[in-house]
C-alpha cells in the first residue's frame, strides 16, 4: 500500500499523467451560476436559496458526484469500550465508543476515540477528524503524537477532539471499499447515482453526529467536521448534507473536494475517477474529459456549508489541488453568505504563503510546504473556532 502510494506520488512529481500545471494553458470556462435555479429563477432571498436553489444543488450533487446519502437505518447502539478518565497527565478524559449501526441485518461498526478536556463545566464544543491516515495518528494512548491529529493542543485550547478511521466506514480499496457501510445499503452499489467511498465516509460522520447529540459532555451545536485530502472531500460532503455540523474544514482537499474542476488544472476527474474508481457514483465518470457539461462545480458544494463558517486550505507545493482554483471557488461560494448578510473578509487575491485569513465565515490559508495536514493547520481551525464560538475557557 505504502509503495503504491510511493509510486503514485513520483508519477505526480514528474507529471507521468500529463496534468496541466501552467496557468496560461487554462482555457476559458463558464461555471454554472450558483444563483439561478434550474427553472432559470434569480434566486435573491435566503428563502429562495433555502426553498429552491440549496435542495436542487443539493440533488445535482447526489446525482452527479457522490451519489445518493442513505437516511434510514434500523437501529444504531452506540457503547463506550474502553475509558480513562486521567489521559493526557490528567488533562483529558478519553473515550473509545463503538457506534454500531444496524440495517438491512447488517450492522457496521464505527470506533470512535475521543477527548473531553477535565473538569469541564459545561458541554464543550467538539472537533471531528475523519482520519485517512495511519490509524497511529489518532492513537488513543498517544504513543504517537502527529500533527496530523494534535489532541493535546485542542485539549488545551478547551475543545473536545475525536475521530474516526475511514476504513471502518468503506476501506479505502476498489475490490473492498463496499464492505463498510455499503453493506446496510448493498442496492447502491448496482445505482449511478449510488455513493461510494467518500458518500460512506461523509455518512460515517453522521453517526458520530448521533452519538455527540446524547454524550452530555459535548455541545452538538458546537461541532466542527475536519477532513484532510479524500477525507476533505469527505468533511464537506458531510457538512452539505447534514447541517447539524457547526463547522467545516476541509484541508487540501483539490478535485472533487473544493478546487474549481472547470479549471482543468492540476488533478482532473478522468485522472481521479482512473486511480480512484471507488470513490464517486459512477454517474461521476460521465465528466470525465467533459467537465464543460458538468451541472455544476464545487462553489456550489462549498456554497451548501452557508450560513456556517467554512475553512479552506491548500499548501504551496500541492499544485495537484490547484490552489488557484480553491480560492476562486471560495470567493465565487461568496455569494451565497451574501445572502445571509455574512460578509466574507477574504481578500479578491489569494493570500501570500502563510498568511492566514481566519475571520468568519470564509477562511483561508496557504501553507508553505507539501500536502498534509500540520499542527500549524489546526492552529489556525482553532483561531477560527475561538472567533466563532466565544473563547473557550
Ligand atoms: C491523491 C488524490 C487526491 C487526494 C490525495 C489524498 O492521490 O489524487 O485527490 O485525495 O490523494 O487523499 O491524499
Amino acid at each position: 500500500m505504502k509503495k503504491l502510494l510511493i509510486i503514485f506520488l513520483l508519477c505526480i512529481s514528474v507529471n507521468v499523467f500529463g496534468q496541466n500545471y501552467d496557468e496560461a494553458k487554462v482555457a476559458a470556462y463558464t461555471l454554472p451560476d450558483l444563483l439561478m435555479s434550474v427553472n432559470k429563477k434569480k434566486i435573491t432571498t435566503v428563502k429562495d436559496w433555502e426553498n429552491i436553489r440549496r435542495p436542487e444543488i443539493l440533488s445535482l450533487f447526489e446525482e452527479n458526484v457522490y451519489g445518493k446519502m442513505p437516511r434510514q437505518f434500523d437501529n444504531i447502539v452506540f457503547e463506550v469500550k474502553g475509558e480513562n478518565k486521567n489521559a493526557m497527565n490528567g488533562k483529558a478524559h478519553l473515550k473509545e465508543v463503538e457506534i454500531a449501526v444496524t440495517s438491512n441485518k447488517k450492522t457496521v461498526r464505527i470506533n470512535l476515540i475521543l477527548f473531553v478536556p477535565s473538569k469541564i463545566k459545561e458541554p464543550v464544543a467538539a472537533f471531528l477528524l475523519i482520519n485517512n491516515r495511519g490509524k497511529e495518528n489518532t492513537s488513543p494512548n498517544r504513543e504517537v503524537i502527529s500533527g496530523f491529529w494534535p489532541a493535546e493542543r485542542l485539549i488545551e485550547a478547551g475543545y473536545a477532539i475525536a475521530a474516526f478511521h475511514y476504513s471502518d466506514a468503506a476501506p479505502d480499496n476498489e475490490d473492498t471499499f463496499q464492505n463498510g457501510v455499503l453493506r446496510l445499503y448493498p442496492e447502491q452499489l448496482s445505482a449511478g447515482d449510488g455513493m461510494k467511498a467518500v458518500g460512506a465516509w461523509a455518512w460515517a460522520a453522521s453517526r458520530v453526529m448521533d452519538y455527540f447529540k446524547q454524550d452530555k459532555d459535548i455541545d452538538a451545536s458546537k461541532v466542527t467536521v475536519v477532513g484532510h485530502s479524500r477525507g476533505g472531500k469527505a468533511s464537506l460532503w458531510a457538512a452539505a448534507q447534514d447541517t447539524r455540523f457547526a463547522m467545516c474544514v476541509t484541508n487540501c482537499s483539490g478535485n472533487t473536494g473544493a478546487s474549481l474542476s472547470h479549471r482543468r488544472f492540476g488533478e482532473t476527474i478522468e485522472r481521479i475517477n482512473t486511480s480512484f474508481p471507488h470513490w464517486f457514483a459512477d454517474n461521476y465518470k460521465k465528466y470525465n474529459s467533459n467537465e464543460k457539461g458538468l451541472p455544476l462545480d464545487q462553489h456550489m458544494l462549498l456554497a451548501l456549508v452557508a450560513p456556517r463558517p467554512l475553512y479552506v486550505t491548500n499548501a504551496s507545493q500541492d499544485l495537484w489541488a490547484d490552489p488557484k482554483g480553491t480560492y476562486l471557488s471560495e470567493k465565487e461560494a461568496e455569494k451565497v453568505y451574501r445572502l445571509y448578510k455574512l460578509t466574507s473578509s477574504l481578500p479578491v487575491s489569494p493570500p501570500a504563503v502563510n498568511m492566514p485569513f481566519v475571520k468568519p465565515p470564509l477562511a483561508y490559508h496557504i501553507r508553505e510546504g507539501k500536502h498534509d495536514l500540520t499542527e500549524y493547520d489546526w492552529a489556525q481551525f482553532i483561531k477560527l473556532a475561538d472567533n466563532h464560538f466565544g473563547k473557550k475557557k
